[in-house]
Order: structure tokens, then sequence, then C-alpha cells
């Protein structure tokens, strides 16, 4: 099924590189061999723009890890972004606590989870990747290992999001929306012109929810997951859906048995259903969200139910796919 396209406000240059094309070229997302890298795909409407920046290094024959840091960066430090980074929406003591992970091409992996007062947790995941023993601090550890390393101590509670807690506070009810204002974790993922991959994925994980709850964005298998021999995957919405099946790598292993990117993520969206469906649960008030790249630079993503938006960018230019997903 072909996801619909929606061009929006991009980078001028990368609109008019998509005009003029015949529409079935625009409608293919299968590119045919490596010589499409570049290739960037990030989750969500703000992956237009982490996708601009993840390009700066792309396009200048960068490395795809370099470029999926950067690229997400620019997410984490905008405090308009309330899902990610510094904005992000607290918990429900009202403490902000960042996840984060990242995988390079080679299979090293950094994570970082339950962190607080750094603004990019995804470049503590990357120095704990390349500068320790381990693959993962999580709360004062992390932080302890973030202020050795040289990262700065902030408030990241902005002034919007302490409003909306203390609103939430007045009844207490943790009610996850799904697709909310159509952005999240940013999950990008990024073939670079060496034909390597790598992936990154940040967030600030659900609104309220309890102190010390973990979801799958810093859990190296679940949010993400690259193997350059095949492919590299990333997730976003209720990261204890994807958790559960183990999403990003179940993914990965799918296209290595030979399913196109949107085939494996579809098949672990309706695994993830099938779960549900034991359990005898309604998957109503939840969203999952799949993108991924297979290591030919051929790209998909499948959504449990619409309403997930996923950004590319590549030679031709930039754009903002809707998901095909299994639910209304
Ligand atoms: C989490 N997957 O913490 C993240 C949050 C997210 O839509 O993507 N929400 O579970």
């Amino acid at each position: 099924m072909l996801a619909r396209r929606t061009l929006l406000k991009t980078g001028a240059s990368a609109i008019l590189a998509w005009f003029g094309k015949p529409l079935a070229a625009l409608a293919s997302n299968v590119n045919s061999s490596k010589k499409n890298a570049p290739l960037v795909l990030s989750t969500w409407n703000f992956g237009l723009k982490a996708n601009e920046a993840a390009w700066q290094i792309l396009g200048n024959n960068g490395t795809a890890l370099d470029a999926v840091e950067q690229g997400v960066k620019l997410v984490e430090a905008d405090p308009e972004e309330r899902s990610v980074g510094y904005g992000g929406r607290p918990d429900r003591d009202g403490n902000v606590t960042l996840d984060a992970c990242i995988m390079d091409h080679e299979a090293n992996i950094g994570a970082v989870a339950y962190l607080q007062h750094i603004k990019h947790p995804i470049s503590v995941a990357r120095a704990i990747m390349e500068k320790t023993p381990h693959v993962m601090l999580v709360g004062d550890g992390a932080l302890k290992f973030a202020l050795e390393t040289g990262f700065k101590k902030e408030n990241l509670l902005v002034e919007a999001s302490e409003k909306e807690w203390k609103e939430w506070l007045k009844t207490s009810q943790y009610k996850p929306v799904v697709n909310i204002e159509n952005h999240d974790t940013i999950g990008m993922i990024a073939l670079d012109a060496n034909g390597n991959l790598s992936g990154a994925c940040t967030t600030s994980g659900m609104a309220f929810k309890m102190a010390g709850r973990l979801g799958d964005s810093s859990i190296i298998g679940a949010g993400l997951y690259v193997d350059n021999e095949v492919g590299a995957v990333t997730a976003t919405g209720h990261g204890e859906e994807v958790i559960r099946v183990v999403g990003s790598h179940l993914v990965v292993e799918m296209m290595r048995q030979g399913k196109s990117p949107e085939q494996a993520c579809k098949a672990a969206v309706e695994l993830i259903k099938r779960k549900f469906d034991l359990r005898k649960k309604q998957t109503k008030d939840t969203q999952i969200g799949f993108i991924a790249i297979n290591n030919q630079g051929e790209y998909g993503a499948f959504a449990l139910r619409k309403g997930f938006s996923y950004a590319v960018k590549n030679n031709k230019g930039s754009s903002l796919i809707d998901a095909p997903y299994l639910l209304d």
C-alpha cells in the first residue's frame, strides 16, 4: 500500500527537487541500490527539520553516526517540542527524565535512561558508547557520568510543561494521548554515502509517567536496532508494547528473512496487536509506529493506527509521509 505523501515546509531546494518528478517516481518508496544513499528517516513531523540537520552531515560525506546524533539534538534542544529533551513533559512528580540510545554500523551501542537535568541525552549515550566499558547508565550514575564528561546541569522543565503538569495533578489520571500533536519520541535512522547505517532514539517518555518508568526508547533492540548487514529500525509510541515484542530487533530480523522494510514493520505491528488480543486488552488508546531502512536503501514504515507520519530525506528531496496502518 502506498503511503500518502505530504510536502511540508522544508528547505526550498528540497521542495524544488520534488517538483517536476512524475507521480510514479514520487510514489515509489523503494530505492534500488546504495546508489541512493545517503538517506535519512525520522519519526513524526519534527523529523523534517531533524533530517535537515542530519543532511548537513550526510550530504557532505559525513557518517551516519554523526548525522543521527546531530539530527536528533536539534529536537532535544527545542523547548517547543514537549516530548523530547529540553521542554519535555515531566513525570507525575514534576521531574523531566530522559531516555536515549544510539547504535552504529559496527554494533557499538550506548544508552542512557532516567537521566535528569541534561539537555542532550543522545550525546550522553554516545559518550557512554565511546568512553566507558558499559553500554547503559541510568539515573544518578548517568548524571554523574554526564557531569564528569563536561555536560552542563540545566533545568529542563519549561513553563508550559510545568503548567500542564499542574493541570494534570488536578485529576491525576494517566491517560496517554495517541499521536500527540503528531510528534513524540524522535527516532532517526540513516544510511551514509559509504553504505553504513546508524540510528538514534531520544525521548522524555510518556507524559506523567510513574517516577522511574522506562519505555522502549533507551532499550537497544526495542526502541532502536541497527545491523549493517540488514538494516536499521526505530520505534515510537507506547514503549511498553514495543518492549513486549522487542520491536526494533524483530523488524530487523524480519528484514533479514527477506521482508521489505514496510512488510517487516507491518509484521511487528501485527504481532503487537496479537499480544493485545491474547491479553484481551483494547488497543484503542495505543499507538505504535516503526520506521525501517534496509542496507540497500529501501525504506518503509507501519503504524498500529492512523496518524503516524515520518520524514524522509535523500538526494531527491524531503517529504513527510503518512505511514500505512492496521487500525483506524
Ligand atoms: C516511550 N516510546 O517512552 C516512548 C514514547 C513515545 O509515543 O514514543 N511515545 O514509551
